[in-house]
């Protein structure tokens, strides 16, 4: 490469390396499409390196180390993500856009709390035993013993980028396998910085690597489809999940899955409406409403119909778009020009199936040094019907429907009539209806007069087509370990 823009190298084995191939993809600013330096194209001898050094690593220092240590090793980890929290914070800034709040308050701290929790709970994984007759009345004892499940491929998307890999990193390194991430091309930065940090606290080299690149017959596709790879977790979109399925099921290899979303949220008319005008606002705009668990459907019981998208318009119309670190600013540009396009058509789309545009819908004029970014409005709609594509499909950016409801039984139904089940959102002060409609929602998670709030300690993962498996406390070792029985007569 003749330029001198900065590179972002794979990790391999604890090195810093371009691709194999030297080739490598633009990196752009999603604020001003400039271009910020280039990344490493992995390919499949990028990809073949780094599973060989994930699975030499399983049997060398690594594998040989106490649980004890391993618990120090992450705890290290976490510490050396906090002493670099300005570098973090500025990484995923400049990859996403996001105002520094979101990143410095919600994203980074988790990460770095991801390798602490699954430490602590590694520590305190009990061992399930029977004690069984046997005929000649000797007995015998069996227990069960969990080992890591290898080489992990962890394949993450752009939308938080850091915290969505570690919550996969965390806990596979704390149960004991190695892994090979592959970031999202579009964020790639946060994923190397982290071996910086592995390095730094004497992590041993192919524990943790990344092959940066790009998914269909590129990197991503190639760690799915590699014999040397144990298990798959992934987080993104489920027709991409279903390739990943696909290429899984050669090698029977298992697969964690956190997938797609088409989120409601349920407004009663008993509501703190205050509370839930800012909470529906929060779960349908922050981020620039790219978050899994986002309200892109709104549902409010009628007698406050109108008064709560009068009051949900005025907090889009009071955005104050900027760079991360501009004084007010609380609203950033979508993650690409291309992901800009998708959510303009589907803009477009809502009109032509006959929404009222209550709010948004289009660019907003920007300054002429922001004028190239990829921003698009806050955006609400009324009066479409439920199978409209913009109620029904994902479209991942700062947009709902709003439709009033009349009643619980009814507007259950709405809320289940998806291919989706990620997570429900429900604002009411009757704490009965509150747990009715909890148990009638068939999503993953529900939350009440609430939103983007979990223990890391619970379980978390997607219903219908929003998931496989639950990943969260215990319920990540279901997919990074395995169990196995040992029987000893007595
Ligand atoms: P995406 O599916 O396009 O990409 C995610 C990752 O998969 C990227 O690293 C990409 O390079 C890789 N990839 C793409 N095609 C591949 C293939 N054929 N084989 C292997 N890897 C491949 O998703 P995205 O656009 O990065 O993220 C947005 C999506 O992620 C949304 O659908 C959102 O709902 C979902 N998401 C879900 C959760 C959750 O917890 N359920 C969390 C965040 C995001
Ligand atoms: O931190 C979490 O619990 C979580 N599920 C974050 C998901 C972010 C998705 O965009």
């Amino acid at each position: 490469m003749s330029d001198c823009l900065p590179l972002t190298s794979h990790f391999i084995d604890g090195q810093f390396l371009p691709a194999h191939s030297g080739r490598t993809f633009d990196k752009r600013s999603p604020l001003d499409n400039h271009l910020m330096g280039r990344v490493a194209e992995g390919g499949r001898e990028d990809v073949d390196a780094a599973v060989n050094a994930a699975r030499r690593a399983l049997h060398g220092p690594w594998g040989r180390m106490t649980v004890d240590q391993r618990v120090a090793m992450l705890h290290a980890v976490a510490d050396g993500i906090t002493k670099r929290f300005d570098e973090f914070v500025a990484a995923e800034e400049a990859d996403t856009g996001q105002p520094r709040h979101v990143i410095s308050h919600a994203f980074v701290p988790r990460g770095a709390a991801n390798f602490k929790i699954f430490a602590d709970l590694i520590k305190n994984v009990p061992a399930e035993s029977f004690q069984m007759d046997t005929p000649d009345g000797a007995g015998a004892l069996n227990y069960a013993i969990r080992k890591p499940k290898g080489v992990i491929g962890v394949i993450s998307p752009w939308n938080a980028p850091f915290l969505l890999m570690t919550w996969k990193v965390g806990p596979a390194m704390a149960c004991g396998n190695t892994v090979v991430v592959k970031p999202s091309e579009e964020t790639p930065a946060t994923a190397t910085l982290l071996g910086e940090v592995m390095n730094a606290v004497g992590v041993p080299p192919g524990v943790y690597n990344v092959v940066h690149g790009h998914g269909p017959d590129a990197a991503g596709e190639f760690l799915t489809r590699h014999d040397g790879v144990d298990g798959i977790t992934f987080t993104g979109e489920t027709r991409t999940g279903t390739a990943i399925m696909k290429a899984a099921a050669e090698g029977i290899r298992d697969v964690s899955f956190e997938l797609g979303g088409k989120n409601a949220g349920i407004v009663f008319a008993d509501c703190r409406f205050d509370d839930a005008v800012e909470g529906i606002f929060r779960s349908a705009f922050m981020n620039t409403g790219q978050v899994c668990l986002g309200t892109e459907r709104v549902y409010v019981e009628r007698p406050i119909f109108d008064r709560f998208v009068a009051a949900l318009k005025a907090r889009c119309e009071a955005v104050r778009y900027g760079r991360p670190g501009d004084a007010g600013a609380n609203y950033g540009p979508l993650i690409s020009h291309e992901h800009q396009a998708k959510v303009l058509s589907y803009y477009a789309k809502a009109v032509a199936e006959g929404a009222t545009v209550v709010t948004g819908g289009g660019v907003p004029a920007m300054p002429r040094d922001l004028a190239e970014g990829a921003w698009v409005q806050p955006t609400i709609w009324t009066g479409l019907p439920e199978t409209a594509a913009v109620v029904r499909e994902e479209i991942f950016g700062p947009c709902c429907h709003i439709r009033p409801f009349d009643s619980e039984e009814v507007v259950v139904a709405l809320a289940n009539a998806n291919r989706y089940g990620l997570s429900t959102t429900i604002w009411t002060e009757n704490l009965r209806r509150a747990h009715r409609m909890a148990a009638a929602v068939e999503v993953g998670i529900t939350w009440v007069n609430s939103w983007f709030l979990r223990d890391l300690r619970t379980p978390f993962g997607g219903s219908k087509q929003s998931g496989i498996g639950r990943e969260g406390g215990a319920h990540s070792l279901e997919f990074y370990t395995e169990l196995r029985n040992v029987c000893i007569k007595l």
